[in-house]
């Protein structure tokens, strides 16, 4: 599976809900498909995207919020999947996308490539909804289960490691920050 195909797959659910993703190329496929006002994209925090959307969650328990992350950046803060289980926000949907590889900085392998299991990891850590999908259909139904679940999942979505050419774009880190941010602000005044 290709994460741009599984990116396409469900970018239509994604206009009325929070989107938060780390940088590089998730960023940048997303960005391809059609850039929203309630997408940010985390820049630099790597590993800091659960958290991001944990404190999203749990301020604005109305809205569904969902995590983009990668396998890279979920490795190098697993202490954040402990959080957000102690937390277990029921509107969050955490989407691990893991090619085995830290793509976005030349595709070193990372862990996950010798076998450590995110799903596994994240259900001993106290998630009480994990699933490992391999194909689109089953990306698709297990995104559309977990969000109908109204309880929170970590989904791992193994994907080919391929990515875009560049991932820098035409939209800056603060002008997204702000844009952001007033999205979010109108929705609860709304
Ligand atoms: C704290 C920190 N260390 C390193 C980097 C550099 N960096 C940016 S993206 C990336 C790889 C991310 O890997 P992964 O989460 O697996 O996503 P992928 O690039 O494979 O889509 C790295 C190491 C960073 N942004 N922040």
């Amino acid at each position: 599976m290709r994460r741009l195909d599984a990116l396409t797959a469900v970018y239509h659910r994604l206009s009325d809900c929070v989107v938060v993703t780390i940088m590089g190329a998730v960023a940048a496929e997303l960005q391809s498909l059609g850039h929203r006002s309630n997408f940010f994209y985390l820049q630099h925090a790597m590993g800091l995207a659960s958290s991001v959307g944990l404190g999203i969650a749990l301020t604005r328990p109305e809205q569904q919020v969902i995590v983009l992350d990668g396998d890279g950046s979920v490795l190098m803060n697993l202490g954040g999947l402990t959080t957000l289980a102690r937390y277990r926000p029921a509107n969050l949907l955490h989407v691990v996308f893991d090619n085995e590889s830290l793509l976005s900085v030349g595709g070193f392998p990372t862990a996950t490539s010798t076998g450590s299991d995110l799903a596994g990891i994240a259900s001993a850590a106290g998630v009480p909804r994990t699933a490992t999908v391999r194909t689109i259909e089953d990306f698709v139904r297990a995104f559309d289960e977990a969000r109908l679940a109204r309880t929170l999942t970590t989904l791992v979505a193994k994907v080919d490691a391929v990515g875009p050419s560049g991932y820098v774009t035409d939209l800056s880190l603060l002008e997204n920050r702000f844009q952001f941010a007033r999205w979010l602000r109108g929705t609860k005044e709304r």
